[in-house]
């Protein structure tokens, strides 16, 4: 069964927590598709959730509000279409607190979790330095073994001979040692990767700022929306989310769940309403409203897909109706534990929605890191921040040397 035949017999037979389409509703409208509606009428059909005066603690967890679904549990109230292939899980936000817990272990130091993130790409690459230790200089033995080493560790052909390249012309005055090498190394990565370390920035005159988040199904587009509408709020900005993933209804009350974690207003429509509506319609009260920031998160949707890539391309055409620019930041989110396929995934997401930036999530975990290089090689794009964590404050300025010296298997710089 195709994923339309699969989300009609969903819409047709509510899963638990949703709303059958056609059956009776309260007095909440779910708004008709976008591009045929005034501007006027389906602007006033938005469910807004306002920012709670004082962050609240998170609700506690409900058998199948979604949010609080254990990962293992996330079968009953997910859609089917999203069980395809690398779906993650959904967010556990009563685990993101956990940070807070007196008695809990503390956690490691940001360069520690990053450290661990790229630890099996750093090992295949740290053990292809081994032969070369106590010679004068690198031979061409040596240079062949790393290159493989780097196209192993999720490099890609391309950074690989580039890295490779550079550390053949590099002097070893006393002989290459294991430090020396490696300094070579991070120095030669950091070269690719400083030029697209750079952050989002808003620009104050907009009003709002709109950025769109996108990406295959649990790569952490809504945990980094919600990481990110809590580092822009506290530098004292009006940050508005949109939850325009309206496929399922445990989405939109995750994100419900990060607006009262981050002081947010969300806004939302109807679980299976048409989500470039619910986009513009949150574009709307955010210009009502004089937010600085507006964040529109969507749902995952696999590259290879066509109609969700179109329901993507409508919801960009949409937000364009108010400022042709809109929507201003168009961001991939990128599951650092991927690899290779993330190259897939950008050229098909920059077709769709010209994207202007990555962020690349997981990288505390068994990532393959490597291949953030790989992207940043391949595409130019800028990355403005890596996630190594769940909780609100485990998303990062992404450091390109800080990457470098952990990818070459060394410490933080001095
Ligand atoms: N360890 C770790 N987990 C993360 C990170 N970012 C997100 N996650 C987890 O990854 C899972 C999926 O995150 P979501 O934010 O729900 O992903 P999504 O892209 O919104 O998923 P869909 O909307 O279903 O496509 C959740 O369990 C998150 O807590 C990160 O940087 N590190
Ligand atoms: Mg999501």
């Amino acid at each position: 069964m195709g994923f339309f035949d699969r989300f009609k017999s969903r819409k047709d037979k509510p899963t638990k927590g949703e709303v059958a389409p056609d059956a009776p509703r309260d007095d909440k409208v779910s708004p008709p598709a976008a591009e045929q509606l005034p501007e006027k009428e389906f602007s006033e059909k938005a469910s807004v959730e306002k920012a709670p005066a004082k962050k609240a603690p998170a609700k506690k967890a409900t058998a199948d509000s979604g949010p609080e679904d254990k990962p293992s549990e996330e079968g009953s109230s997910k859609d089917d279409a999203y069980q395809d292939d690398a779906y993650v899980g959904a967010t556990a936000p009563e685990d993101i607190e956990a940070e807070d817990a007196p008695g809990e272990k503390p956690k490691k130091s940001w360069f520690g979790r990053l450290k661990d993130g790229l630890g099996k790409s750093a090992q295949k690459i740290t053990t292809s330095l081994a032969d070369a230790i106590g010679k004068p200089k690198l031979d061409a033995s040596d240079l062949d073994d790393i290159e493989d080493a780097l196209i192993m560790a999720d490099l890609g052909v391309a950074a690989a001979g580039r890295l490779t390249a550079g550390l053949k012309k590099r002097p070893f005055p006393d002989g290459v040692t294991a430090d020396t090498l490696a300094e070579a190394l991070a120095e030669e990565v950091t070269e690719i990767l400083a030029p697209v370390a750079k952050p989002i920035v808003i620009n104050p005159a907009l009003k709002p700022h709109v950025v769109l988040m996108v990406g295959v199904n649990g790569s952490g587009k809504t945990t980094t929306t919600g990481k990110l509408a809590e580092q822009w709020q506290a530098e004292g900005k009006t940050v508005m989310l949109a939850a325009a993933d309206t496929f399922r209804a445990a989405a939109v009350e995750q994100l419900k769940v990060w607006g009262e974690r981050t002081g947010t207003t969300v806004i939302s429509g109807e679980a299976g309403s048409d989500a470039a509506a619910v986009a513009y319609q949150a574009y709307e009260t955010a210009i009502e409203q004089g937010a600085d920031v507006l964040i529109v998160d969507t749902a995952g949707r696999l590259q290879a897909k066509a109609e969700l890539m179109d329901e993507l391309a409508k919801i960009c055409r949409v937000l364009a109706k108010k400022d042709e620019r809109a929507p201003h930041d168009r961001i991939i989110v990128l599951d650092g534990t991927v690899g290779q396929n993330a190259s897939s995934q950008v050229s098909a997401f920059t077709e769709t929605a010209d994207l202007s930036g990555m962020i690349i999530t997981k990288l505390d975990g068994s990532a393959r890191g490597g291949v953030v290089v790989a992207l940043a090689e391949a595409f130019k794009l800028p990355i403005h921040a890596v996630g190594v964590g769940e909780g609100k404050d485990d998303l990062r300025a992404f450091d390109a040397e800080d990457f470098g010296r952990a990818l070459a298997g060394l410490g933080p710089k001095s």
